[in-house]
């Protein structure tokens, strides 16, 4: 899988490549990554990438040019915005630019575009599983306002926000949906296991109150995940959990689930509405819920 970046801060990537599990992935040819300087497509003396909005009001908006140009040199030609017949032969575009066909001709798939956008749908872990089916994902980083609107309708497939919080730019956006998308591509990961079991990871209630195979993790069902300890087994005065030394596994694996349902009711009880609750699970929420009525 690619990512293309294009961002007026290429070197705000160069650190993040050096992640332990990505830079692995980028050694193993699993993950591609694509830095693309927005400057480096403009032709005046100054590398202007910005001007004032029209209609007035705070701060600059990126200027289209320099982005349609940087789509051109990733092979990316506008989208067709008006509905033609099947048979109307292709329109030519203003300001000359390529062709639309070239990615089919060369038999290439076009490029799913993302907008990097505090305006855009919420990113979510399905969102990061949906992108693993894209071959080529480019991320355009807004800065300052944001982009010529014009940019968004004729080259992206989608806008997307990280959440309900005002970012300076979108390189800190592009940089966690990499790092999310990424680590769910087959092989990237050790063990592919711990990216289905832990938060928002496959549904799977009913593993927590079976008694098959002794697991070390057991299915989240979209639901936070569990605390986890590791040795010394007392740390500031602290001990884990008794039933984690024991050796008891469903013993374990329902003491899990419990947290589980704790740290979800507490923290992200809406989760609790999509998520694939067994009868036991929902025994164990009631009964949290009437310890709190004491
Ligand atoms: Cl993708 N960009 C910006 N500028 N702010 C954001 C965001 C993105 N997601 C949340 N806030």
């Amino acid at each position: 899988m690619r990512f293309e970046i294009v961002t007026i801060f290429p070197e705000f990537f160069t650190g993040f490549f050096e992640n332990g599990i990505l830079s692995r992935a980028l050694a193993k040819g699993l993950v591609e990554i694509g830095v693309r300087d927005l400057r480096s497509f403009t032709h005046d003396r100054h590398r202007t990438v910005d001007d004032r909005p029209f209609g007035g009001g705070e701060g600059m908006v990126l200027k289209p040019e320099p982005l349609a140009e940087a789509f051109a040199a990733m092979g990316i030609a506008p989208k067709l915005l008006i509905a033609l017949p099947d048979n109307a032969p292709t329109p030519e575009i203003e300001g000359g630019v390529p062709d639309s066909s070239a990615g089919s001709e060369t038999g290439a798939i076009r490029p799913h575009v993302v907008l990097m956008s505090a305006q855009g749908r919420p990113f979510t872990q399905a969102i990061a599983r949906e992108l693993t089916t894209r071959e080529h994902v480019v991320l355009v980083c807004g800065r300052y306002e944001g982009i010529d609107e014009r940019i968004n309708e004729l080259y992206c497939d989608e806008e997307i926000s990280i959440g309900d919080y005002v970012l300076s730019g979108g390189e800190l956006a592009a940089a966690v949906m990499i790092d999310a998308t990424m680590r769910l591509i087959p092989g990237v990961l050790g063990n592919q296991a711990s990216s289905e079991f832990e938060s928002f990871g496959a549904a799977d209630a009913e593993i927590a109150t079976t008694d098959a195979f002794p697991r070390s993790q057991h299915g989240a069902g979209g639901l936070l995940d569990y605390p986890h300890y590791t040795r010394p087994a007392e740390f500031g005065g602290l001990k884990a959990p008794e039933v984690l030394l024991n050796g008891d596994h469903l013993q374990i694996r329902r003491w899990r689930r419990e947290q589980q349902l704790r740290k979800t009711l507490a923290y992200r009880p809406d989760l609790l509405e999509d998520a694939a609750l067994s009868k036991e699970d929902r025994k164990i929420l009631s009964a949290i819920r009437a310890e709190k009525q004491d």
